[in-house]
């Protein structure tokens, strides 16, 4: 990376995160010659290779379905200005003009105000429901394995590493704001005891759908963006459906345009996209 002497903007915890839309501009590229076309893929696959290659950073690389947009990426980097400085590179990297930008969104990894707090899981599930005793073996053995499992789930909240499953969605939402329906203005309680309903569906979905969900207030559009990962696009539409009858999305969620892409090997997404 240059630009070594700028301040970093790396935040105190968790990553930036940026989905990149664009969209091939043919008529630029057709006025590349050869050897200009064949630079110019160079260029974008050795970047690729140099963002892979940047501790802490991962790039995901996929074909978008529909006109919506061509090519798809999704950066995950913690400091804001290398992530900046690769943005700039990954659009101009194969010519001017050749990829257009037609949506983008920036957030940031994060932990949940939600999660289970050990005192939480010790008095309803060890205690409430299993019936142990305060400090018993059992009792300090299942508390081991809770805080051992929080620990990893956190670590990928805050520091993904996501796997090459092929399909990708991405799409940004909000909690409602609006008369009766206001999200923000529910207590802790109400919203935490919501969010367990809207968990408990989706840990159905477990080894069949990988959530990332990004916040993004304050730093785009909407609040939230939200990035499924999924071996098959049935299973993408069954949860985004059942969560709809789930009240934390049926009655407090907003949402943007959804993204479906496929995460492919750059040589197979230039034939792809037909470069
Ligand atoms: O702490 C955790 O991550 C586990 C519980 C959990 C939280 C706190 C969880 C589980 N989610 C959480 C937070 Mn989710 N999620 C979405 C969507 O399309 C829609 O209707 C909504 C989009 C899907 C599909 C989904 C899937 N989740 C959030 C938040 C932040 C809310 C806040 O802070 O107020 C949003 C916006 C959101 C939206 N969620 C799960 C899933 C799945 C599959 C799980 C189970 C994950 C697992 O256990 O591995």
């Amino acid at each position: 990376m240059s630009n070594k002497e700028v301040t970093p903007l790396v935040p105190r915890e968790g990553w930036h995160v940026m989905h990149l839309f664009y969209q091939v501009d043919h008529g630029q590229w057709s006025l590349l010659d050869d050897e200009e076309k064949r630079q110019a893929k160079t260029r974008l696959t050795e970047l690729v290779q140099e963002i892979r290659a940047t501790d802490d950073t991962h790039l995901l690389v996929f074909s978008i379905a529909t006109p919506k947009a061509d090519i798809g990426f999704m950066l995950l980097t913690p400091d804001l200005q290398v992530a900046n400085a690769y943005e700039k590179q990954l659009t101009l990297s194969l010519g001017a003009d050749v990829l257009t930008p037609v949506y983008s969104y920036l957030s940031q990894t994060e932990s949940s105000e939600y999660t289970t707090t050990e005192e939480q899981y010790a008095k309803e599930t060890l205690i409430g429901e299993k019936g142990f005793k305060e400090g018993s073996e059992q009792y300090e053995a299942a508390i081991g394995e809770f805080n051992e499992r929080m620990e990893k789930y956190l670590q990928h909240r805050l520091y993904p590493v996501l796997p090459d499953w092929p399909v990708i969605c991405f799409y940004p939402m909000s909690k409602r704001r609006s008369g009766n329906d206001n999200w923000y203005s529910l207590n802790f309680e109400a919203r935490k005891e919501l969010m367990s309903g809207h968990a408990r569906v989706g840990r159905t979905y477990s080894g069949r759908i990988l959530q990332l969900i990004t916040g993004s207030t304050g730093l785009d559009e909407f609040e939230w963006g939200v990035t499924l990962l999924a071996n098959d696009t049935i299973d993408i539409k069954a949860i985004v459906y059942e969560m709809r009858f789930d009240e934390v999305s049926a009655r407090y969620a907003e949402f943007g345009d959804f993204y479906i892409g496929m995460q492919l090997p750059l040589n197979d997404l230039f034939e792809r996209v037909c470069l």
